[in-house]
């Protein structure tokens, strides 16, 4: 009985995300940076890719496991000096992919519920200003973690 209802519910998710497919913002490998020492602010990076035949952006991040989320550009001035700035979106052209990647465009979580270990997840719901929300679980990876290291 128990074998009969996963079988079930793996026939739901393969429905579902065959119907997502089309209109949906891809996401691929993202990640959170685990927290350091007693600091609960931390970054998700995170590639968003647009095949919905228009063009889209993000508009809205939000968790459960943090006060603030906001989107994030990290920006370095004249003088070598790094800040962040807070975007209201990041376009998604039709056909064309965003990489959120350290020291650049990252979704910034403060007020963390609990400092953040590798091995971890936490869930994460993007909203487009077209396309459906998505709603995903966010590995968490150690402290040192470089872009090129998720895989
Ligand atoms: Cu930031």
């Amino acid at each position: 009985m128990k074998k009969l209802t996963v079988t079930f519910l793996l026939v739901i998710l393969s429905i579902t995300s065959a119907f997502a497919a089309d209109d949906a913002i891809e996401t691929r490998k993202f990640w959170a940076r685990a927290t350091i020492g007693q600091n609960l602010t931390t970054a998700v990076y995170g590639i968003m890719e647009n095949t919905t035949g228009q063009d889209d952006a993000l508009v809205s991040v939000s968790t459960p496991a943090a006060r603030m989320a906001q989107i994030h550009r990290t920006t370095m001035n004249d003088m070598g000096i790094m800040s962040m700035n807070h975007m209201e979106k990041v376009v998604l052209k039709n056909d064309t992919f965003v990489v959120m990647e350290p020291g650049d465009i990252h979704i910034m979580l403060m007020g963390l519920n609990q400092k953040l270990e590798p091995g971890f997840e936490i869930p994460l719901t993007l909203e487009f200003e077209n396309a459906p929300k998505r709603q995903i679980r966010v590995p968490v990876y150690p402290a040192t973690t470089k872009f090129g290291d998720v895989q």
